[in-house]
């Protein structure tokens, strides 16, 4: 069973650490060289005396736009114990966006590397309730309204007691983008770490003390901060943090360097890995699992990993409402096209669209309840009724499951569209495509024609062979022969690569606006 004190605070993971002997334990192996569970604790406590110094005062928030670094941890854990809600933003946001995580959470304080600080100019923080902005990992350029955290915060004491919060209270934040519409702040309580901890990490990863994590995903997608911090901070293990584009050079030479135990990716890195001409001298005889989650791995990139490093990729879901991973297979029990079973700590059902439960064998829409799971979006009632039901989280994801309680992911909810008169998922199509022996990668999205009717159109990358009539004839049979006649798209456009989102998925939107 699983239990925190009612009254507890979250900086608990980094913090036990000291009453557990492991002060001069390695906690993080970064680019800059390493930093120990003590050095850590001692620079979240200077970082959470330097916000409550600059009078910031219990649940405001602090916006993190950092790279994954060892400030990374110190900021986030030291505005938690320090009784604030740090939010995790992504850093490749825009100007617009960034404007728009600040005025919709109302931060008081922005701390960010110093190789973003022009983002954050004098007029952006002048039209925001933004009282203190900090640059941290080097000084911001002169002309820029960031102070310099690293030498500001050396005058704090290293140790800071820990607010003395509720296990029930606001504890960070994180933004959930969807498919339409403005990102929603989605809220996390302070138990919502160690749970995920208790379920996830103990229960699949079987994480110990001597594991060393690297996730590739980084620390503000909810993936990679389970991965990258939580993980391995409550058991004492280590974590390895890499700033930067992940291209497969500069993976597989931290790899090399700091020989991880537990290396966590998405389908697209694995497949760039998988792919990349470094793969052949790449040496990860130090991993003993490799993870895969948010999206469907490929058969082809699973059995050329296989192929290639002897490991079985341990794919899962998860989502940013429940914080992490609900849906896994384990080392031991996997299914190919499976999204997994049942993670222990999570209850599952699947129901028609009227939240009635389905027959066995039949498809429908996946909720998810367990205690990690976010109780509200900030300031969005209506997003929070539609997606937060008595205790709930309805994903929006469809689903069938097997007799062994292995699900399969079917597309969204809300992806249905009828073309021809009847009615399709594209999903259905695209894995059907994926199978093809000529295509590497693809997406299949309904497009409006000119006269408002429905289309399929596919967009394909190529692992050989020449684009022309005579292969989307091909595929279009492909199509044909495996499922019903009229499901087969109507248009394929070829392309040299997918657009991706920062998190590394495919980017339907983009490509619904590339035409
Ligand atoms: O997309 C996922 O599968 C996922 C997994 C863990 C945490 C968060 C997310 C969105």
């Amino acid at each position: 069973g699983f239990s925190v004190p009612q009254r507890h605070n979250a900086a608990a993971i980094l913090f036990d650490n000291l009453a557990a002997g492991r002060g001069d334990k390695v906690a993080v192996h970064a680019d800059t060289g390493t930093v120990t569970y003590a050095e850590l604790c001692a620079q979240a406590c200077r970082i959470g005396h330097a916000l409550l110094d600059a009078g910031l005062r219990r649940g405001d928030r602090v916006l993190l736009f950092l790279d994954d670094t060892a400030a990374y941890p110190a900021a986030l854990f030291g505005a938690v114990r320090a009784g604030l809600v740090p939010m995790l933003v992504n850093t490749l946001s825009t100007p617009d966006l960034l404007r728009f995580y600040l005025e919709d959470s109302g931060a008081r304080a922005v701390i960010a590397d110093a190789a973003f600080a022009d983002l954050f100019t004098a007029d952006l923080l002048a039209a925001t309730e933004v009282q203190l902005a900090v640059a941290v990992n080097g000084a911001a350029p002169q002309d820029c309204p960031l102070r310099d955290g690293d030498s500001w915060f050396a005058g704090f004491p290293g140790d800071l007691p820990a607010a003395d919060t509720d296990a029930d209270e606001m504890c960070f934040w994180m933004y959930s983008s969807g498919s339409t519409g403005r990102p929603k702040g989605v809220v996390h309580l302070q138990h919502d770490m160690p749970y995920i901890a208790a379920s996830y990490a103990r229960h699949i990863l079987q994480i110990g003390e001597g594991d060393i994590c690297f996730s590739v995903p980084k620390i503000f997608f909810a993936y990679g901060f389970g991965n990258a911090l939580v993980f391995p901070f409550h058991v004492g293990a280590a974590t390895v943090l890499m700033t930067g584009r992940p291209t497969p050079a500069r993976v597989f030479d931290t790899v090399r360097r700091h020989r991880p135990t537990l290396f966590f990716g998405l389908p697209t890195l694995y497949t760039a890995l998988a792919r990349a001409p470094e793969a052949a001298a790449a040496d990860l005889s130090s991993v003993r699992l490799c993870i895969s989650a948010a999206e469907i791995l490929s058969t082809e990139i699973f059995e050329a990993w296989r192929a290639r490093f002897g490991h079985r990729i341990v794919e899962g879901l998860g989502s940013t409402e429940v914080l992490h991973i609900y849906l896994s297979n384990t080392p031991d029990q996997q299914k190919r096209g499976a999204a997994g079973r049942r993670v222990p700590g999570y209850e599952l059902k699947l129901t028609d669209r009227d939240g009635h439960p389905v027959g066995p064998g039949e498809e429908g829409i996946l909720w998810v309840r367990g205690d990690s799971a976010a109780p509200c979006y900030w300031n969005r009632p209506d997003k929070t009724a539609e997606t937060m039901r008595d205790g709930w989280i309805w994903t929006g994801d469809r689903f069938d499951v097997d007799a062994e309680g292995f699900h399969y992911f079917r597309g969204r909810a809300d992806d249905l569209v009828k073309v021809s008169g009847q009615w399709v998922y594209p999903l259905e199509i695209e894995l059907c495509l994926a199978d093809h022996p000529q295509v590497r990668e693809c997406a299949v999205l309904a497009v409006e024609m000119a006269d408002r009717r429905m289309t399929l159109r596919a967009y394909v990358v190529l692992l050989d062979g020449a684009e022309g009539p005579e292969l989307t004839k091909s595929l279009q049979d492909f199509v044909k022969q495996r499922l019903l006649p009229f499901k087969y798209p109507r248009e394929v456009v070829y392309l040299p690569e997918l657009p991706k989102t920062g998190t590394g998925k495919i980017d339907r939107q983009a490509l619904k606006l590339q035409g």
